[in-house]
């Protein structure tokens, strides 16, 4: 089967032939449909994250289930699943303590033809669900509604920031609509993902471009927000989104910040209680999570369409991840022969 291989940091995927094994007593084959173009395999082609290389990168992704090992009672050829980083053990502290995301730290390799994964790997979903669209929901939709929802809790009414409106981002924005945000406010110094954050549920936008972040969204709160999200990896905008908190907000940040960079606060901001935390896949529980972004889906709440900015073939993968660094996509995606 062909795949995507990264064999060099700042080098092109190459397209190969690469061999799978048959799967052990609990893992799953799966014949990969569809799978998305994520900033953070962008991060580890460009070796600000350390990898081990050769490595075949992506993690965003729908398929139907090829095969199943003898001890897999979960799923059976021909279902539908959608994959997730966050593979739990079941048994470890931080999955019966109700936190299977912090679990095993594992990868999964879905710029493939075939994907072989542990069956806590995926989530089985309806029938009727488009792959293109389930696949979007597999890492960008998870950790962008799942921090506004999952980690940060944001109550109804609450103000929220959401900086840098990618894939990810766009996620947060429409998480935020479905939590009942008061505010929501995005911000981009891109116009034509400013204007798709308005259609999914930011009530004001803002364009860095027209001068300090941090003062145009105290402007326009009235001194500062309850929730900030950082959805960008990058020192400044993480500093900006914790100096725009009103006193008790918090910020979170889902962007990967170089591996090594610090970022730097002001320390008297901690006595009003502002609060700053990470947040990984969306804090997610991606069994019952996943379905039920799908019914939102179905329900016309979750707009998922719009995410999609290009359908490519796996050898155009290079040209998908030009597209992104240039800042050009929300999410390409790409869609394997049946
Ligand atoms: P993306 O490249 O699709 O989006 C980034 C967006 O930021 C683009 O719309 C840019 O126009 C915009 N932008 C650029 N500069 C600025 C600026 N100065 N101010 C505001 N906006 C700006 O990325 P993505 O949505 O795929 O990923 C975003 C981050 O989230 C990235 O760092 C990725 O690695 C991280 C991520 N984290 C997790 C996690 O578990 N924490 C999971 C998935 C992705
Ligand atoms: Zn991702």
């Amino acid at each position: 089967m062909k795949a995507a291989v990264l064999h060099e940091v700042n080098k092109p995927l190459m397209i190969e032939d690469v061999s799978l094994p048959n799967p052990g007593p609990r893992e799953v084959l799966i014949r990969t449909a569809v799978a998305g173009l994520c900033h953070s395999d962008l991060h580890f082609m460009e070796g600000l994250y350390p990898h081990p290389l050769p490595a075949v990168l992506g993690h965003e992704s729908a398929g139907v289930v090829e095969q199943v090992g003898s001890d897999v009672t979960y799923v059976k050829p021909g279902d539908h699943v959608v994959t997730c980083l966050s593979v739990f053990c079941g048994t470890c502290d931080n999955c019966t303590t109700g936190r299977p995301v912090l679990c095993t730290d594992t990868n999964l390799s879905s710029f493939a033809e075939q994907m072989l994964v542990h069956e806590n790997a995926i989530v089985k979903i309806r029938k009727d669900m488009p792959l293109e669209l389930a696949a979007l929901i597999g890492c960008g939709v998870i950790t962008g509604y799942g921090a506004v929802v999952n980690t940060a809790k944001v109550a109804p009414g609450e103000n929220v920031v959401v900086i840098g409106c990618g894939g990810v981002g766009m996620a947060a924005i429409n998480g935020a609509q479905i939590a009942g945000a008061g505010r929501i406010i995005a911000v981009d110094t891109n116009p034509a993902k400013l204007q798709l954050a308005t259609k999914l549920g930011a009530t004001d936008i803002v364009d860095p471009r027209n001068g300090d972040v941090v003062q145009q969204v105290r402007d326009l709160t009235n001194g500062g927000v309850h929730h900030s999200f950082e959805v960008l990896g990058r020192k400044e905008t993480a500093e900006q989104a914790f100096a725009m908190l009103a006193p008790g907000g918090t910020a979170t940040i889902v962007g990967m910040i170089p591996f090594g960079q610090k970022i730097e606060l002001h320390g008297f901001d901690f006595l009003r209680e502002r609060k700053i935390q990470g947040s990984s896949m969306g804090s997610n529980h991606f069994r019952v999570d996943m379905p039920r972004l799908i019914e939102f889906y179905m329900r016309g709440k979750l707009h998922l369409e719009d995410w999609i900015s290009a359908k490519l073939k796996l050898p155009e993968i290079n040209e998908g991840f030009a597209a992104m660094k240039a800042g050009k996509t929300v999410r390409s995606v790409i869609v394997f022969d049946a």
